[in-house]
């Protein structure tokens, strides 16, 4: 991969779910060195800090259905105008999370620039609720359908434009909790699926060979979207959402690196990250030593 000046932005979001503590996972990231890290690669780095995330009692909740609306949107607006303007600055995009609601603005502000965006979704869940179809409400649990131009028009829209992905480039990894109305719409869109199931059954590796595959097929830039609690609670223990049963350590550094080899990425975040369900910051940890492989770090 060629070594593009890296530019980092937090997003201290923690509207798009119910527990407290996700706005503090970008400054656990920072703690656990991520910059010196990338900088020990030999990148320029620069970190332009936490973009405003109005704090959950100073806001109206609105509609149970999907909660904080109004507020996510204009974060994810925000958030959408500065990644593009890093982008146009010809640097590569890397957001510190917050909740997963904020990819809907990351990816708003990335796939501008790209005609055809693919898209990587590292995650336990399948992020594909709408205000219908979800049990909670909570809109970390809807960003991807939204990507896909599914779910509320406020939503669908930021940036002005949409669908922002299409599913036929687009790949789950890592998927064990999907609700019913997740799996009809993965079916009615076809997308590309790879659950535990089918990383026991064939391995990490030949999964992230068609996954590579799929995301680079008639697409010029692709986004990795990395949620932590697609990792095992036994590694990665600082998320809102745990589920058992999950991608490991070492399962998840030979996917970044195997990313790092295709060099096909173009722009990422890590999401997730709570700090106040965490042990030692070890999950924020784990993030950026999957920060270090993506960008290329090897044992020898
Ligand atoms: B995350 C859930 F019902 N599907 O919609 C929902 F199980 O960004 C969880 O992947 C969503 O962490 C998890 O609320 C969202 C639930
Ligand atoms: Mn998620
Ligand atoms: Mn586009
Ligand atoms: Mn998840």
């Amino acid at each position: 991969m060629e070594k593009k000046p890296i530019t980092i932005i937090g997003m201290p979001m923690d509207l798009g779910q119910g527990r407290r503590g996700v706005d503090m996972g970008p400054s656990a990231i920072r703690y656990a060195s991520a910059q010196r890290l990338l900088e020990q690669l030999g990148y320029e780095v620069e970190d332009i800090g936490d973009l405003p995330v109005p704090s959950p009692e100073s806001i109206q909740i609105g509609e149970p259905k999907l909660k904080y609306l109004s507020a996510i949107r204009q974060v994810c607006e925000h958030l959408a105008d500065t990644v593009s303007s890093v982008v146009e600055r010809k640097r590569f995009p890397l957001v510190f999370g917050g909740d997963h609601s904020m990819s809907i603005g990351t990816i708003a502000g990335v796939s501008r620039h790209y005609e055809n965006l693919g898209l990587i979704w590292f995650d336990a869940h399948g992020d594909l609720n709408t205000g219908e179809t979800s049990p909670s409400g909570n809109i970390h649990g809807m960003s991807l359908a939204v990507s896909l131009g599914t779910g509320h028009t406020d939503l669908v829209r930021i940036g002005g434009y949409f669908p922002k992905v299409r599913p036929e480039h687009t790949v789950i990894i890592g998927a064990r909790e999907l609700d019913p109305g997740e799996r009809t719409l993965i079916k009615e869109m076809g997308i590309k699926v790879f659950t535990m199931h089918e990383i026991d059954r064939i391995g990490m590796a030949r999964v992230m060979e068609e996954a590579i595959s799929i995301v680079s097929r008639g697409t010029d830039g692709v986004h990795l979207s990395l949620d932590l609690d697609g990792l095992d609670p036994k590694d990665a223990p600082g998320v809102g959402t745990p589920v058992p049963g999950g991608i490991t350590y070492r399962e998840s550094h030979l996917a970044m690196e195997m990313l790092a080899e295709a060099g096909i990425i173009t722009s990422a975040e890590f999401v997730e990250v709570n700090p106040i369900l965490d042990r030692e910051n070890q999950t924020a940890k784990v993030a950026v030593a999957l920060i270090g492989s993506v960008f290329g770090m090897k044992i020898l």
